[in-house]
């Protein structure tokens, strides 16, 4: 008994922890508080609303009650004109305001942002790819973008229906097979915020997440500049060897890339905060385990393992990857949303 209550109070410490990854209670971007102050309204007229429902139930039972001594039905009432024309009204008058909030909200969620970035987002089963065209490199899982800057993300998938979330920063959008899908917005505040697929798309949809890391404006400049002018160092030339003999064929490490996008770019593997589309932290140890055994941590995994490998060839391959990296930018220092 006590260790079920100890064991629940420590799932509500941790979920009251891990609940800003989901609560659009928390603003960061112009989008999210207009969503947000939509949520008010709706909330309480909805809180009205039942109120005024449960309040004139309540108290009709109560008023209406069958009385010491009643024998039969009470006297009946059938219509009352004024109760019914105020009841009807009063629901149109509420519809009418939220209809002009919403479409207002709507309205200025899909503004086109003047100058805004534009970064190509694919969903593949079950990793997200981001592409910056405009600025010649590529990243996958986590999204690089500077604070205060308008982006204009292009969405698409590869394969089955995903949707795009990140809710500290923007409501869900569809990326769909063969179609563009556009969401628009400013991030505020340098963090590394948590983002979900929201749409059902196969055995580890659940595990299909991702980060998006909003750096100061300066700093994302920089980290875009060393990107475009990246050479992938060595960092390991026999982890090297390993990762052209095992992994070229699906992984691209910027400009060295397969010819078609099968697996993440693991160019910035180094600068990353998070690993297997999100699930858990980088680590050179998560690195290791992931590169074995995938599937061991994320069922339906498109990575086959590599329990072939000697443990002397997986240390130098992740020494390698861990080398592969922008020097002088620590991501994991942002505070998470
Ligand atoms: C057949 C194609 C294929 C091969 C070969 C392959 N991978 Fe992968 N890899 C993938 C796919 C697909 C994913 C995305 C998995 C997911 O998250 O659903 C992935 C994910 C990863 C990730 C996680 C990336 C991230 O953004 O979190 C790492 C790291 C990785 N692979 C390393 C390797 C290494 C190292 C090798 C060689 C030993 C290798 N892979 C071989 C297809 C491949
Ligand atoms: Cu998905």
């Amino acid at each position: 008994m006590q260790r079920g209550i100890a064991a629940l109070s420590l799932l509500g410490l941790a979920l009251a922890q891990e609940a800003h990854r989901v609560a659009i209670t928390h603003p960061f971007s112009p989008v999210n508080r207009e969503t947000n102050f939509l949520l008010v309204w709706v909330l309480v007229f909805s809180v009205l609303i039942f109120g005024v429902v449960a309040g004139s139930l309540a108290y009709i039972t109560w008023k209406f009650r069958a009385k010491p001594g009643q024998v039969g039905e009470p006297p009946q009432v059938h219509g009352n004109d004024r109760l019914e024309v105020i009841w009807t009204v009063i629901p149109i008058v509420i519809i009418f305001i939220l209809f002009g909030l919403t479409a207002r909200s709507l309205i200025l969620v899909n503004k086109p942002l003047s100058g805004a970035m534009k970064v190509e987002v694919t969903g593949y089963q079950f990793w997200w790819d981001f592409h910056y065209a405009g600025l010649g490199f590529r990243n996958s899982n986590e999204l690089i973008l500077p604070a205060g800057v308008p982006v204009e993300l292009e969405v698409t998938s590869k394969d089955v229906i995903h949707s795009f979330w990140v809710p500290g920063l923007t409501g869900k959008q569809d990326a769909i097979p063969g179609q563009k899908t556009r969401i628009r917005f400013v991030a505020e505040k340098p963090g590394n915020y948590y983002g979900f697929c929201a749409e059902l798309c196969g055995p580890s949809h659940a595990r299909m997440l991702f980060r998006v890391i909003v750096l100061p404006k300066e700093e994302f400049e920089r980290f875009a500049a060393a990107a475009q002018a990246y050479t992938p160092p060595v960092a390991d030339a026999q982890g090297q060897q390993v990762f052209q003999q095992n992994c070229m064929a699906c992984h691209g490490v910027q400009g060295k890339m397969p010819p078609a996008v099968i697996g993440p770019e693991l160019g910035f593997t180094g600068n990353r905060v998070s690993l297997g589309a999100g699930i858990v932290d980088y680590t050179p140890e998560n690195l290791k385990a992931w590169i074995k055994d995938p599937a061991s941590m994320k069922p339906g995994v498109k990575m086959p393992g590599f329990p072939q490998l000697s443990e002397a060839d997986l240390d130098a391959l992740v020494r390698y990857l861990e080398g592969l990296k922008v020097e002088g930018l620590d991501f994991k220092a942002l505070p998470k949303f």
